[in-house]
């Protein structure tokens, strides 16, 4: 390789790029990991495997790489692979990088018009027999759940007409059908959205397109037993910008946020759309319908976290702004006519938002996610919004009770996931990769979910430092074998 990674956060200490594809087996395990825990937890980082072209961009723009961590009777075996996209093969194939600015097909070297530029790395989810990687921006690539080899992309066998499908898909684990949509449906910076429902057996089974007030930064979206929910917040796109080589988003926060909410199992007719100033979001904890009612709760803050979509917004938050994130509960009225919805404060700001799988869509009492706590220790760089978080709390959403975890070293923690267990009554595990500032290394932790304050019940070590994922997602043995 002929030229260095740029010197910005996304490419340096612990964001440095790894490129490693590797197996490790039988991982080295301090403490006590229950024997119990049967399955795989697949993760997928951004891991660019050349220098940006025009030597600046995000880390969201990273190749998606993906891993695995096969848990079986207290041992770990550790599989890292690329996702094998178009875009790898031709950077390859030159030998350098041919991609210019995030989501801007615009700035490319011409040698690349037209080949598919999505680079897969933001979620691993697993339906209907198939581990799908994902990412917003275009259609999802088909991987070997077992081997981790890029089989091609999937489009539900040519079926689905969205040309995007989400990295935040909804599964009703009773029916077994999973939800998800696409925004920039119809091609960049189109307000064309789609809203899909694959079976169980993985078939498209309902493909509805609707239209969003703008083109917006639709990260996530939440389903209940009986409702849709697609928040749309002003992180907006324009093609007359993208084809003069700008940037793809920018915040408008003269924008209103709107909620879209529709029968799940109707038709986007029947949108109501809910109204409200704007702010940003980008995961959600859980929705459900209450009669009436509809609740969904997440971390809400003013502008959207990534440096580079800033910077493009020429927006500089003050503390102030940095202080008003928090986990609220937004709940609509589905009787009332009107735009107006209520909102109510539930815990500190945060992200990284998981829950059991038995408790999606439905009433629940425990959520899980992360936090960047002062008083845990100093701001550490790591993943793409800069200062990575270093609190793992559990939030009892009802009473709004928080317990906590830090470690004593200089540590940043990647997403957790939660990893349900065989013993009645036990609420199950949680594993997270910690991001060891000191010695430049990971560690696997895991916990008991109910007593997350108490420390890890058992560490993995790892050899190497693992660049911070997006999203993971944990497989039951059962469902893969
Ligand atoms: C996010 C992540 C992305 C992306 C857009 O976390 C938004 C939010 C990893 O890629 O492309
Ligand atoms: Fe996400």
């Amino acid at each position: 390789m002929t030229t260095k990674f740029p010197d910005t956060f996304d490419y340096a200490g612990f964001n440095a790029p790894m490129r490693v594809e590797c197996d490790i087996y039988d991982l080295v395990i301090e403490g006590n990991l229950p024997k119990e825990i049967d399955g795989v937890w697949y993760r997928t980082v951004p891991d660019p495997q050349y220098p940006p072209m025009l030597g600046h961009d995000t880390y969201l723009s990273g190749d998606g790489m993906i891993s695995a961590f096969k848990f079986e009777d207290g041992h770990i075996d550790f599989k890292m692979r690329y996702v094998m996209t178009d875009r790898v093969k031709a950077e390859r194939k030159a030998r350098r990088g041919l991609f210019g600015l995030y989501r801007n097909p615009y700035t490319d070297d011409p040698s690349v018009r037209g080949i598919n530029r999505c680079v897969n790395n933001t979620t691993p989810v697993f339906h209907g027999g198939r581990l799908l990687a994902l990412k917003e921006d275009g259609l999802a690539v088909e991987l070997d759940p077992h081997t981790l080899e890029t089989k091609g992309v999937f489009n539900y066998g040519g079926k689905l007409r969205s040309q995007t499908m989400t990295a935040h898909t909804r599964l009703d684990e009773d029916s077994g059908d999973l939800y998800f949509f696409g925004y920039e449906a119809s091609g960049l910076a189109t307000r064309d959205v789609s809203y899909c429902v694959a079976n169980r057996e993985g078939q498209l089974v309902k493909e509805e397109w609707f239209q969003v007030p703008y083109v917006s930064l639709m990260h996530d979206f939440a389903v209940t037993k009986e409702h849709a929910i697609f928040p749309v917040f002003p992180t907006t796109a324009d093609l007359g910008r993208i084809k003069a080589g700008g940037v793809h988003w920018v915040c408008d926060p003269d924008l209103d946020t709107y909620v879209g909410i529709m029968p799940r199992d109707g038709g986007v007719k029947d949108m109501h759309w809910f109204r409200r100033p704007a702010c940003s979001a980008f995961h959600f904890m859980n929705a459900y319908t209450e009669g009436k009612f509809v609740h969904l709760d997440f971390g809400v803050s003013k502008f959207a976290p990534f440096p580079f979509i800033q910077e493009a917004s020429h927006i500089h938050p003050t503390p102030e702004d940095m202080r008003s994130g928090r986990v609220v509960r937004w709940t609509f009225d589905m009787s009332k006519p009107g735009e107006k919805f209520e909102e109510y404060n539930l815990a500190p700001a945060g992200d990284f938002p998981r829950i059991a799988m038995d408790d999606h869509m439905k009433d629940y009492s425990i959520g899980y996610y992360e936090r960047f706590d002062p008083e845990a220790g100093p701001p550490l760089v790591a993943g793409p919004v800069g200062a990575g978080f270093n609190t793992l709390s559990r939030l009892e959403v009802k009473s709004g009770k928080l317990k906590s975890w830090h470690s004593n070293r200089p540590v940043t923690i990647q997403e957790e996931v939660h990893i349900p267990s065989k013993i009645p009554g036990h609420e199950g595990y949680l594993a997270l990769v910690a991001d060891l500032h000191d010695t430049q290394l990971s560690d696997v932790l895991v916990f008991e979910a109910e007593h997350l304050d108490k420390g890890p019940i058992a560490t993995a070590h790892l050899p190497l430092r693992l660049r911070n994922q997006v999203h993971g997602n944990w497989v039951t043995a059962e469902e893969l074998f």
